[in-house]
């Protein structure tokens, strides 16, 4: 077939294109979580309504736990050679608290943060 025929239908295909784009779900956001006593850091979350997260938590000494009753999330529990991933889209903006999951010395009950979800 000729090819200087087909070319008048070339912009077809980028039409295609931004449908495409729009049809895959949107990235997952991932953020690293490094805990120790008594902190989380960072403690303060950041992320989207529909937007799927993924959060890796690690700890730099003994164990440490996650868990947000706000966002019905489970515990999870981690250590210095075990991290632990929590997989979530939320589904509405607000701000929503999470604390250790662990007891974990005199300062367990300070380490908390907040997953700040906008529109
Ligand atoms: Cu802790």
């Amino acid at each position: 077939m000729n090819v200087t025929r087909l070319r008048p239908f070339a912009f077809l295909a980028l039409l295609a294109v931004p449908a495409l784009v729009n049809a895959l779900p949107p990235e997952t956001k991932k953020i690293e979580v490094v805990a120790h006593k008594y902190a989380f850091e960072p403690s303060r979350i950041e992320v989207r309504v529909g937007e799927p997260v993924e959060i890796t938590f690690r700890s730099t000494d003994t164990k440490h736990g996650f868990v947000s009753k706000d966002l019905g999330l489970e515990k999870v529990v981690f250590s210095k050679d075990q991290s632990a991933t929590v997989k979530f889209t939320p589904s509405k903006a607000g701000t929503f608290r999470f604390k250790c999951a662990k007891f974990c010395g005199m300062g367990h009950g300070k380490m908390k943060g907040e997953i700040v979800v906008t529109p």
